[in-house]
């Protein structure tokens, strides 16, 4: 709180903790139709994949209907969402792409 803040700097305390942010999972969800090499260059330029992790990711939520492709702040996980939506809309894809809260 503000008063511990004032007690640490009159006190010369360390600094009181805070908590952390809560953290939120981008999530890809699969369908029939969006083509595997557009959900390996998602993952690349979204997420910052390599190949070889993108792959892998993919192939995952190919096989299990979803894959994780990262943990983030609420508002870092909500735009890379958006951007992936913007992806695959542009290329008239069905590729789906949530945000959920990490457990
Ligand atoms: N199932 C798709 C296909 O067979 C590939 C795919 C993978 C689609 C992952 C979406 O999030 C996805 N072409």
């Amino acid at each position: 709180t503000q008063l511990d803040n004032q007690r640490e700097i009159v006190l010369d305390r360390e600094p009181a903790k805070v908590a952390p942010p809560p953290m939120y999972q981008v999530v890809l969800l699969n369908d029939d139709y969006t083509p595997m090499e557009f959900v390996v260059v998602v993952l690349q330029r979204i997420f910052g994949k390599n190949e070889d992790e993108a792959a892998r990711i993919m192939l995952k939520v190919h096989h299990e209907g979803r894959g994780v492709c990262g943990v983030y702040t609420r508002d870092i996980a909500a735009t890379r969402v958006e951007m992936v939506r913007r992806m695959a809309q542009a290329r008239q894809h069905p590729l789906q792409c949530i945000m959920e809260p990490a457990p």
